[in-house]
């Protein structure tokens, strides 16, 4: 169980997230927490997080081989706790949330109904799971869960998706929960694949290399030595990563590339030396170009030209 007391807090954690979001308000914006995604190969019925989620069909929570797995170690508390909880209206992508449930390291578990695959990989079975994903992290950041452990869902004979298109919708719906999201805590999602489903960690381990790759900002900065590159690269991240030099002399030497989530998208920001500096030979700058284009990897959406303001002759 929670060492915290995490349900008992639930009022306390609310307070403290309501006080730091104010705080990164007055401070000018600031970026909101982080929503981190972690895929693990284990028993998902093991996991100590904040939560758990349980597919099921038809309202049924034993439809599903997880469903069953708890009712295993629960026992008839299950069934009492679950039937007190659901109410007697549903709609696929609700869920029923039971806490407290003995035998079982993690608080709280969220039964998800889902509908089984139509053939349709945009079609009304899909936009169920990415409801119900949306509801159920909505829900984690209400509760001030910090922790929530997913399976496969969809996967599996009852619901019949193919693992593929499971692995782009949860992942998919994960980030964008991130962008649209107040909380200032950061939240772990753990999606948790069976240690024997390859297929399963292959098909999620490279859906999430590309939407990293897709959701991240990458920016180059280009000028004159003095022009400003490090302090105004310094403005984008709103901290001190940088430094900037008072004499034109002294400037940058090599690339330097940082990154940072701001606003949910991971945003890298390439500083680099004067490379238009007529006192440099093409040679001496060459090597030191190369290595900035690979800092940003696999290539920036932008290069930004710094100019000192002055006069015009
Ligand atoms: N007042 C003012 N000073 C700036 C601004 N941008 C840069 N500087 C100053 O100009 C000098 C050179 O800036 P730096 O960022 O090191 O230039 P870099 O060589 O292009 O990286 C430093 O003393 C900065 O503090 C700006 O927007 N306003
Ligand atoms: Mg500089």
């Amino acid at each position: 169980m929670d060492p915290d007391g995490n349900m008992v807090a639930t009022g306390q954690e609310e307070f403290r997230g309501a006080a730091a979001a104010s705080a990164a308000a007055a401070a000018g914006g600031g970026d909101g927490g982080r929503v981190h995604v972690e895929i693990v190969q284990d028993t998902i019925e093991t996991q100590e997080t904040d939560a758990l989620v349980s597919p099921m069909v038809g309202h049924y929570y034993r439809s599903t081989r997880l469903g069953s797995i708890l009712e295993n170690i629960v026992g008839s508390r299950l069934t009492e706790d679950f039937d007190e909880a659901a109410g007697d209206e549903w709609m696929p992508g609700d869920f029923v949330l039971v806490e407290g449930l003995p035998r079982l390291p993690s608080n709280a578990v969220f039964f998800l109904d889902l509908i089984p695959w139509d053939g349709d990989d945009d079609g009304t079975a899909v936009q169920i799971i990415r409801l119900g994903i949306n509801n159920i992290l909505a829900c984690c950041d209400d509760k001030g869960f910090r922790s929530v452990a997913l399976p496969a869902l969809g996967e599996g004979m009852v619901l019949s998706f193919p693992i593929s298109l499971v692995a782009r919708v949860i992942l998919e719906q994960i980030y964008e929960y991130e962008r649209e999201r107040a909380s200032s805590t950061d939240l772990s999602v753990r999606i948790v694949l069976l240690p024997e489903n390859e297929e399963a960690k292959e098909a999620f381990t490279s859906v999430q290399e590309e939407l990293q790759h897709k959701e991240s900002r990458r920016i180059v900065l280009l000028g004159k030595t003095g022009s400003g590159k490090s302090h105004f690269a310094n403005t984008i991240f709103g901290d001190d990563l940088f430094t900037t030099h008072h004499s034109a002399n002294s400037g940058t030497v090599s690339c330097q590339a940082e990154t940072k989530c701001i606003n949910g998208v991971s945003t890298t920001v390439v500083d680099t030396p004067g490379f238009f500096d007529t006192r440099r030979s093409e040679e001496d700058v060459k090597p030191e170009i190369i290595r900035c284009l690979t800092e940003c990897s696999p290539g920036p959406h932008a290069f930004l030209i710094v100019f000192k303001a002055g006069k015009f002759t």
